[in-house]
């Protein structure tokens, strides 16, 4: 048993606060991790704000994370103490029909990564009444320490400073994988991102390792136009609703994108990304939307007729196990950015001016980052 200081999260719509939380020992297949490096990714602050609900309070949040392995169950393989690893917020169950073709990312267990147990249905950590607390995704990492599953811990090189791999958790392969592998962007075509934070800006970046001549960045933050700039596009369009169609239609002559990313606010960026595709083009959607919105209007004949694909795109549509050490291979090269990719380091009692920061526009990626 051990205690950890973690950001509890007790109650929508307010601050998340510092606690001591006890941690069991981990369970035969699991691991315990000290926490290096947490992204900042909205997606938590979509949970905090109750825009996304999870099944249970307290929970600690936190899903883009990296850290080093102090301790492994009975039954774990190809997992040692001292390794380092970047965390996984879907696991990776290995036997479901997804797993067993190397789908990882559509693992059978990943429905259940908001209810707040570990993958094996019961809880390691508690709070100071002894009441179990969740982790998010499994994971839990706005946290010194966490217990995980084998199957949402993936073993990375040693040479990658961990608060560039906590990016390589959440935001790098859901962008970059979204051209790669959903869109399957080609040297050459027209790509239209709709929303430059930390998911648009790896698009933009994938749409330029596939080779992409046209990047159209699309924001009503002018800071995030420039630095799209910076990671790749040719063009920045500060536009929403129709004006943004019309911006990227004026740009393709009239024609429209090959591919169109909607990396925020999909109500409202959907219909006007789908106009700025061309015919037979494809629509990405990389952003969750809140609960409170059943569904997105498409005129059907409009979608017959112009033949596009409407498309989702969750970890970039590739295996986390898989994608990941290529990712850091890419970064390596030089061939992606991820230095860049941060704005600003926080310490954990600051998760929630980070969080402000992200609100505030200020933001590409704010990370926690702990001392050792
Ligand atoms: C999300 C995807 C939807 C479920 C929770 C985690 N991923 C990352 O931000
Ligand atoms: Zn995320």
């Amino acid at each position: 048993m051990m205690e950890s200081r973690a950001a509890v999260f007790r109650e929508i719509g307010a601050a998340v606060a510092i606690e001591r939380v006890t941690l069991d020992p981990p369970g035969p297949t699991e691991v315990r991790v000290r926490i290096a490096a947490v992204g900042l990714c909205r997606t938590d602050y979509h949970v905090m704000r109750g825009e996304r609900r999870v099944a249970m309070q307290p929970m600690v949040l936190g899903h883009e994370a990296a850290g080093v392995v102090e301790h492994i169950g009975d039954a774990v393989s190809g997992i040692n103490a001292g390794d380092h690893v970047i965390l996984t917020f879907i696991p990776a169950c290995g036997t479901c029909h997804w797993c067993r073709q190397g789908l990882h990312h559509l693992c059978a267990e990943g429905p259940r990564i908001t209810q707040g147990p570990q993958l094996d249905g019961t809880y390691r950590r508690r709070d100071r009444d002894g009441h179990a607390v969740g982790a998010f995704c499994m994971i839990g990492a706005f946290a010194e320490r966490t217990i995980v599953d084998q199957a949402s811990a993936i073993v990375i090189d040693k040479d990658i400073p961990f608060d560039l791999a906590s990016l390589v958790a959440c935001g790098v392969p859901a962008g970059v994988g979204a051209a790669r592998h959903r869109a399957r962007v080609q040297p050459g075509e027209s790509v239209l991102v709709v929303g430059c934070g930390g998911d648009g800006m790896n698009v933009v970046q994938g749409a330029r390792l596939c080779g992409a001549s046209q990047i159209i960045a699309a924001d009503i933050a002018p800071a995030k136009l420039d630095w799209a700039r910076e990671f790749g596009a040719t063009h920045g369009v500060n536009a929403q609703g129709e004006a943004l169609t019309r911006a990227v239609l004026e740009l393709t002559s009239g024609i429209g994108v090959n591919h169109a990313f909607v990396c925020i606010d999909p109500p409202a960026t959907l219909l006007p990304a789908f106009r700025a595709t061309a015919k037979g083009g494809n629509v990405v959607v990389t952003a969750l939307t809140p609960d409170t919105v059943t569904e997105i209007k498409i005129p059907p004949l409009e979608l017959f007729v112009t033949q596009k694909a409407i498309m989702g795109a969750v970890y970039g549509f590739a295996s986390p196990r898989l994608q990941i050490p290529e990712l850091l291979g890419l970064y390596r090269k030089g061939a992606i950015k991820l230095r860049e990719l941060i704005t600003r380091r926080y310490r954990l009692d600051e998760i929630n001016q980070g969080y402000a920061d992200l609100d505030a526009g200020k933001n590409l990626r704010g990370v926690v980052v702990f001392d050792d």
